[in-house]
């Protein structure tokens, strides 16, 4: 029996919804300081893997699937190929997304180049990746903008670029209504690389572009641990505003140590509290999208340490997801929370002026009592990491 594969509480199934892109478990290994240490894998085979370790789907960039120089006939060809091992395996394309980074065409941005031929040609090459996503029944279409940003701002008018990103962005909508997609887009936030600052770098930034667009409802987010890390972010204030924004369409898991490129490690494999809170959030909010690791193994691993890292992570969040049920059935834990709920943390303690002006503004409060009264945080984290250690 291959190492990776284990029977137990923690094996992933369809239902739970995990997917990989066809670039993380196929990433062989290249960094920019060497070459692939690993021999590239073909589409089916990788639907094949996955759909054995349980994973319920697979996405892809255009070119991750049919090659930019492919013809047409080649390009039928890995169609009909590909179709072929998603049905021998059961696995699902839920999402599609576009490589409008890779060709150095988009040295200087797709969407936001400064040369228009460039954004013409994005937004084309961007429609024929909608049509080939939606072939396989994709639903969700992700715009990671790796390429949008600058490194000097001397050639660069931003106030141009965010119109431009807007009129991209504004024609794929019509562009998906026009061919009845009924796509929902996801923007990717990121701050920095490739290019040396991106545009929409944050969960925020994203947001408040959103509502920017003509169709600011057929756009939501797909929020990535990794990014927001590099920030120094806490990933799951962001992700818990998209979701309280009704704007969390998609997600990308995987783990990152702070203040370092985006490493896209296996989920759960450095922040374990960040993970587990990550997680809860997920869970308890019901979030019903897929569960989609962006990462890839380290460099140093073979073929058999790539699977190793694809089962790891979705074991991971299954461990995390039990360690969630035990949160909420730890007597102590819920005793803290409890009292926190009748200060007002319990959800739907809300205030409006109608409703509350004239108490608010009669109201008295024994301040000197509410100046001494504390929160039992440290002991509420402490339960917390005895928790996830093992010693409750
Ligand atoms: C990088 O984090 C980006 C690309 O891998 C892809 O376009 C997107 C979808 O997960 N994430
Ligand atoms: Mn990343
Ligand atoms: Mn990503």
């Amino acid at each position: 029996m291959p190492r990776t594969i284990s029977h137990d509480a923690y094996t992933p199934r369809p239902e739970h919804r995990f997917t990989f892109g066809l670039w993380t478990v196929g990433n062989p290994g290249r960094d920019p300081f060497g070459d692939a240490v690993r021999p590239v894998l073909s589409p089916s085979y990788i639907v094949e893997k996955l759909g054995a370790l349980g994973a319920y789907g697979v996405n892809f960039h255009d070119n991750d699937l049919v090659p930019r120089d492919a013809t047409a006939a080649e390009r039928d060809s890995i169609v009909r190929e590909f179709r072929k091992a998603l049905g021998a395996s059961g696995v699902k394309v839920p999402m599609a997304t576009t490589n409008l980074f890779g060709d150095p065409v988009f040295r200087d941005g797709a969407f936001t180049s400064n040369d228009a031929r460039v954004r013409r040609h994005a937004i084309q090459k961007t429609m024929r990746a909608m049509d080939l996503g939606k072939e396989f029944g994709a639903e969700t279409y992700v715009f990671w903008g790796g390429r949008e940003g600058t490194e000097t701002n001397a050639g660069k008018n931003v106030i141009e670029a965010m119109k431009w990103f807007r009129d991209a962005l504004n024609f794929l909508c019509e562009y998906s209504i026009a061919q009845g997609y009924d796509y929902r887009f996801a923007i990717e936030p990121k701050p920095n690389e490739p290019r040396g600052d991106i545009f929409l770098p944050t969960i925020g930034h994203a947001l408040a572009f959103i509502y920017t667009l003509d169709r600011p409802d057929m756009v939501g987010l797909n929020p990535e641990v990794a990014h927001d890390s590099i920030s120094g972010l806490d990933f799951s204030h962001g992700v818990a505003q998209a979701i309280e924004a009704n704007k969390l369409f998609h997600i990308d898991l995987n783990a990152q140590k702070p203040g370092r490129y985006d490493q896209d490690h296996r989920f759960g494999s450095e922040d374990i509290k960040q993970s587990f809170f990550l997680v809860k959030l997920l869970e308890d909010s019901g979030y019903e999208g897929m569960r989609h690791f962006d990462s890839h193994a380290y460099r140093t691993e073979d073929e058999q340490g790539v699977w190793d890292f694809a089962a790891g992570s979705m074991r991971t969040y299954l461990i995390l997801k039990e360690k969630v049920a035990a949160f909420h059935a730890d007597k102590e834990i819920q005793h803290l929370l409890g009292e926190l709920g009748k200060r007002g943390a319990a959800p739907g303690k809300r205030i409006s002026y109608g409703k509350d002006a004239d108490a608010i503004r009669n109201e008295t409060f024994d301040l000197d009592a509410m100046r001494k009264q504390g929160y039992a945080y440290e002991r509420l984290d402490q339960l917390t990491v005895e928790l996830l250690l093992g010693a409750r």
